[in-house]
């Protein structure tokens, strides 16, 4: 009977720290998830310079305020098995055995399938409508920025639906990037105009490199022998950074570049200039072309800017089995 009796408070007892546990977590997690949306969400990385790096931000935002709650949950319920159902001093009795309660598991089941199922449709929706969400679709890429085309590989008209192609060339250890519709020079400067569509074109000349425009929030491998289709529209101009994210060789970590995101105008000015200075190298510039050969070197070319007879020494070519 005393038994009975102590299990009945228990109970009551348990029934009362649960509603004053539930009301105290709805509270913290409606304040926990203001703060995290309002005041952390803004400074999550990789920041919004442009539309791929904005729908990152904004996925990572969602994504912290849905754990919020749970994050709190925890804590609280720890904080209070601290401070209210620790064992007293002297006290050596047994909590009550407990035989599994169905209502719980249900609730518990229900809730993580929904919240899963629903974050699934949620990242799938995310990774389409941003046209791969800054990511490499490999060479024949299934989403791609609406309203664009590749309607002209060798012209490009800031505005119209004709999309910027960069090709990104990795090597160890440097970046260089080719511009086929501003007669394809080559260049180590990465600049973009704000506000247009580009289309990146990942590849690489010996090992695998990984193209990593941090505040972009564009990533994409870039494999020897394939091209990798990354999009975004860069929205703010300034500064960003590249690096190569895939371990290349010894000197991996010195792999980085500054792009630079400019003005359309300045973009055009800046294409037209590096167009004259670099036109006699890129005379000398295998076709563009998606991925390159780099044993093909035409060596003839370049011994002829070099200025050098092809009797006289000149260039090394390693594909030719005559030089040493
Ligand atoms: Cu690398």
């Amino acid at each position: 009977m005393a038994a009975d009796t102590e299990a009945a408070a228990g109970l009551r007892a348990g029934r009362r720290d649960g509603f004053w546990l539930l009301v105290l977590w709805i509270a913290l997690s409606v304040i926990g998830c203001l703060c995290v949306a309002l005041l952390l969400g803004p400074h999550l990385p990789p920041g919004r310079q442009s539309s791929s790096a904005a729908s990152q931000q904004t996925d990572y935002t969602v994504l912290a305020t849905i754990a919020a709650p749970v994050v709190i949950g925890v804590l609280l319920y720890i904080g209070w098995a601290l401070a209210f159902w620790r064992q007293r001093p002297g006290d050596e009795t047994d909590a009550a055995p407990i035989h599994g309660n169905t209502r719980i598991s249900a609730i518990w089941i229900t809730v993580s399938s929904v919240i899963v199922l629903a974050l699934a449709v949620y990242g799938t929706i995310e990774l389409i409508s941003p046209a791969g969400a800054g990511a490499g679709e490999g060479p024949q890429p299934i989403w791609k920025p609406a309203g664009t085309t590749t309607s002209s590989l060798t012209s490009w008209t800031p505005g119209t639906s004709n999309i910027l192609q960069v090709q990104v060339i990795g090597q160890q250890w440097a970046w260089t990037f080719r511009y086929p519709q501003f007669g394809g020079f080559e260049t180590t400067q990465l600049m973009l105009p704000v506000g247009e569509p580009v289309q990146f074109n990942v590849t690489s000349l010996d090992v695998i490199h990984s193209f990593w425009a941090y505040t972009l929030g564009v990533k994409a491998d870039a494999n020897p022998g394939l091209n990798n289709v990354a999009y975004t529209t860069p929205e703010h101009t300034g500064y960003f950074q590249v690096r190569c994210a895939e371990l290349c060789g010894i000197w991996h970590g010195s792999m980085y570049d500054t792009g630079e995101v400019l003005s359309v105008a300045d973009f055009l000015k800046w294409t037209q200039t590096t167009k004259v200075q670099l036109a006699a190298l890129t005379k000398i510039l295998p076709p563009y072309a998606l991925t390159y050969d780099p044993t093909n070197i035409p060596a003839g070319k370049i011994n002829q800017a070099l200025g050098l007879t092809s009797a006289g020494g000149g260039y090394y070519n390693p594909a030719d089995p005559e030089q040493p």
